[in-house]
């Protein structure tokens, strides 16, 4: 056999032996909510909302449905996603993603700042265009294209209701016609139409995106209506019995899929409780196969439940390369997987001023606060991590603070933090900011320079240790995983683990410079 028998070989035997393998949900893991899913030819994109944080709309890319890839986001100017003053999961609800004749479209709702809105672009990876803003009320808008007429579903008043549309324009160009309203779960929404065979399917969720979440869905043979429910609805759900013991909760709000070799998939959000009913990492994305019954309703997962090892055959396995768990700062922009809160101002980031370091300026906008303050940050996606990173103040005043923080949201926050002391000294602080209590769990004075901070996460607590030397780690405190849950704080966001720096000084030329970041899974 010559070496290229032997390559074609080996080729052949890793397609074959990747076809029929199982896979393992969440398949986008951390705060990746409300799915939504396209295909062009062999590639698969996926969007999420993001609430209050910026960039708007991360994209994914896929070419098995199971390895996703990060590769930039549809809102990336304020012009497009004005977040100003905007509270904690407001901004962006659920998007929908969908590509029609060379254009991608994605239509989502700013609820805090003009409602729905379509950006579209003829490269998924952009530039994406300005908001065409539509003249509708509800959340959750999604598009439907058949014969040159676009029509746009969205939920005012706890009902499905569909209007056509001009997806350019956001014009709507025809009066609203109530379709649906599911099957009597509290908030239908997050509406899809799809066409298969002779009919129309309209899938939605109920129930509330907590517990009760699940997905029912209609169809007809006119796109509007009468649908008539699927007797068998629910058909994603874990309220039942056959899912009180099951990790991952919550399910719903899904987009159906069909692959190139003509398999069906559903994607969908579900979360994963830790430390009790608390879960942490937000809603995540999970993937389910979809088999059509007899009477061609849709069958998800056999018995519509979705397990962390799924027992199901998938496309060809066509892996990515991870993200590095080293991010040294070598790079001039920050990668996709960094976010910041609400609008953030630019000036106050630099990855060039130090080459190798990340310079954040403080302001007097303290994590408290529903603004914008210093702060980049990536989602926690793993209940097991380790992350850390190293701090150096530079011109630094008293009352300087710069360091890690475990954010939930404006009001649960856990900040491991280097502050500057009026005696030009510096200490480690340990803050807990909880509702209306704030709690310094510690306070250590330390020499003056690189001051390593380091946070292991874990099923019920953070555990927060420091270094001098980068060597010999002191741990500080552990504190509850549960109080940073969105059972316990609400909303609809996960937690993030961001850098920051505040100073109490509303402009000063002090900065902070952070050496690396490391976020390591350990799941
Ligand atoms: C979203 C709605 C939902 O718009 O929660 O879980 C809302 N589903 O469909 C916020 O993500």
């Amino acid at each position: 056999m010559n070496k290229y028998t032997l390559l074609f070989c080996l080729y052949l035997f890793s397609t074959i032996s990747a076809i029929g393998q199982n896979y393992k949900n969440p398949v986008i893991p951390g705060f990746y909510p409300d799915p939504s899913i396209c295909r062009v030819g062999d590639d698969f994109y996926l969007v999420n909302s993001t609430f209050e944080y910026f960039p708007g709309v991360p994209i994914h890319h896929s070419k098995d449905l199971i390895n996703w890839q990060p590769i930039g986001h549809c809102l990336t100017r304020t012009s497009q996603l004005p977040l100003d003053k905007c509270g904690p999961s407001g901004g962006i609800y659920a998007p929908t993603l969908r590509h029609h004749e060379g254009i991608f479209y994605m239509v989502t709702t700013n609820v805090t700042n003009r409602g729905n809105f379509i950006v579209f672009s003829k490269n998924i990876t952009g530039p994406w265009s300005e908001p065409a803003w539509i003249d509708v009320d509800g959340i959750d808008p999604s598009l439907y294209f058949e014969d040159g007429k676009c029509y746009l579903t969205v939920n005012p008043n706890n009902t499905i209701y569909l209007y056509e549309i001009n997806p350019i324009t956001g014009k709507l160009l025809s009066e609203g016609k109530a379709i649906w309203q599911g099957t009597g779960g509290r908030y239908p929404e997050g509406p899809h139409i799809y066409k298969k065979d002779d009919w129309y399917y309209l899938l939605i969720s109920e129930g509330g995106t907590e517990y009760g979440h699940n997905i029912t869905i209609a169809r007809s043979k006119h796109i509007d209506g009468p649908y008539e429910s699927n007797p068998a609805n629910p058909i994603l759900t874990h309220v039942g019995m056959n899912a009180q013991l099951n990790p991952i909760q919550g399910t719903g709000h899904g987009d159906l899929i069909q692959a190139p070799d003509g398999s069906w998939w559903m994607v969908c959000l579900a979360f994963r409780p830790q430390s009790g009913l608390h879960h942490v990492l937000g809603r995540e994305t999970f993937l389910a196969p979809v088999r059509w019954d007899e009477n061609a309703w849709p069958v998800i997962n056999g018995d519509g439940t979705i397990d962390l090892e799924m027992d199901a055959p998938t496309l060809p396995l066509q892996p990515f390369v991870p993200l590095p768990t080293m991010n040294d700062f070598n790079e001039d922009t920050p990668g996709y997987e960094w976010n910041y809160l609400r609008n953030p101002n630019p000036e106050d980031y630099s990855l060039t001023e130090r080459p190798g370091y990340l310079r954040l300026k403080g302001t007097d906008i303290t994590l408290d606060y529903i603004d914008s303050p210093t702060f980049i940050a990536r989602r926690q996606q793993h209940i097991n991590f380790a992350a850390g990173t190293a701090v150096e103040m530079g011109k630094a005043k008293a009352g300087d603070e710069a360091g890690i923080t475990l954010y939930m949201n404006n009001n649960a926050h856990y900040d491991l933090y280097v502050e500057q002391t009026r005696d030009k000294e510096q200490k480690v602080v340990l803050r807990y900011k909880l509702g209306k209590m704030t709690h310094i769990a510690n306070e250590i004075t330390v020499p003056n320079g690189k001051i390593c901070l380091s946070v292991q996460g874990g099923n019920n607590d953070y555990t927060f240790s420091y270094s001098t030397d980068g060597k010999k780690y002191i741990t500080i405190d552990k504190m509850d995983t549960k109080y940073l849950s969105s059972e316990t704080n609400g909303g609809f966001t996960g937690v993030y683990i961001g850098l920051y720096a505040v100073s109490p000084y509303k402009r000063s030329n002090s900065y902070a410079d952070f050496d690396y970041f490391i976020y390591l899974p350990q799941d």
